[in-house]
């Protein structure tokens, strides 16, 4: 293909209730989206491609703003001279660039959006989903009180999702954990995220999550510290799931061969793109190491590809892909629906759904054309 246009859409969008985790509390979400015109052999084709950045650079070094002038003044120009374009040489176009791996996702995602479109094909399809609806699970937030907490996790429940997730962070653990299995017993498939709050330092603490049965304790450690979680993981039962520790293949390679993974949570932002993230789940299923979708609270657009991933073989767990309106009382496309815990995967060309240009006005910040042919 051949690119003709770029223009990248910020938009902040409001949350049906605050999220906090171990880093801090978002109130909005800081959305950038990239529209690509290109010409294929189909024609005329427009992808997009959702930047999962924060706005602060606390999950990750990468925040949304300074995504947006990456991609405009370093991503974007290697691309649009690049001959033969395809999704699957959008990597190596931009390797010299170091890092920015979710500005870098965004791009690739809307160009591989294109490429499907104009060849026909959902994102499940091309990425070998084998599925057509995945399991939906659900991240909450750190709340005010623990009380707060079961009431949240109970309406949670009673909507549907099939597993729940809790935010913890050093002093909202144990009993948080301890009061949820009480209420709701040690059948609902409970697992938590502490978001790299913790030190190896915490492991008689952490290892008192043992008690409770848990899936998996995501990310206790620093993002830089495999040793140490696999140290951690020698002292604890529980499974240990890195997420911000994976920011490749390559990391992803060295986690399981340290031991220092039990489980991945796949987020293709986080990783530099969709095709990376396949690269993953393949690593780990060729390892008999468990997978399953991340979220970085995502529009519908982000949202519908995550679970076309999740539809992959190896995603063996349930994913952080809930349904639109747990975070959005508007969606910028058509909501995502969980129904009996389920979200379908879809199954139109690209990622199966696009921003609804009306909805993107409302919220619309910030718009920029990057470049026209
Ligand atoms: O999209 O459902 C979602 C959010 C899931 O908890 C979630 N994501 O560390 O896994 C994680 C966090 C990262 C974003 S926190 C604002
Ligand atoms: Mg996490």
């Amino acid at each position: 293909m051949i690119i003709t246009s770029v223009r990248l859409h910020r938009l902040s969008i409001p949350l049906v209730a605050p999220f906090t985790t171990s880093f801090g509390t978002e109130h909005t979400k800081e959305a950038l989206i990239v529209e690509i015109g290109a010409d294929t052999a189909a024609g005329a084709v427009t992808g997009w491609g959702e930047c999962v950045a924060m706005e602060e650079p606390l999950y990750s070094p990468e925040y949304v703003d300074g995504c947006a002038e990456v991609i405009r003044r370093w991503l974007v120009p290697a691309l649009v001279g690049a001959e033969g374009l395809v999704a699957e040489t959008v990597a190596h176009h931009l390797r010299h660039v170091v890092g920015h791996p979710m500005a870098k996702a965004a791009v690739e995602m809307a160009v591989l959006d294109a490429q499907l479109r104009a060849g026909g094909q959902s994102f499940a399809q091309y990425l070998g989903g084998v599925r057509a609806t995945v399991p939906s699970g659900v991240s909450v937030g750190i709340q005010e009180s623990i009380e707060q907490t079961l009431r949240v996790v109970d309406g949670y429940l009673t909507e549907g999702y099939v597993r729940i997730k809790l935010k913890i962070a050093p002093g909202w653990d144990i009993e948080l954990v301890r009061a949820v299995r009480r209420m709701f017993g040690d059948d609902i498939p409970l697992q938590v995220d502490a978001n790299a709050a913790y030190t190896l330092v915490d492991s008689p603490t952490l290892r008192r999550l043992d008690e409770f049965d848990l899936l998996l304790l995501e990310q206790p450690l620093a993002e830089g510290d495999l040793r140490q979680h696999a140290e951690l993981a020698s002292r604890l039962r529980t499974p240990i799931c890195l997420d911000e520790s994976v920011t490749s293949a390559t990391s992803a390679a060295d986690a399981i061969s340290l031991g220092a993974a039990q489980v991945i949570n796949i987020k293709p932002g986080r990783v530099g793109g969709y095709l990376e993230a396949v690269r993953i789940h393949d690593l780990a299923r060729a390892h008999g190491v468990a997978v399953w979708c991340g979220g970085m609270v995502e529009t519908g657009l982000g949202r519908s590809a995550n679970a076309a991933l999740a539809s992959l073989p190896g995603f063996v767990l349930p994913g952080d892909i809930s349904a639109s309106a747990r975070f959005y009382a508007v969606d910028i496309t058509e909501p995502v629906e969980m129904v009996d815990g389920q979200v379908a995967v879809d199954t139109a060309p690209g990622a199966g759904r696009a921003p609804l240009p009306e909805v993107m006005a409302r919220f619309r910040v910030g718009e920029c054309e990057v470049f026209a042919r």
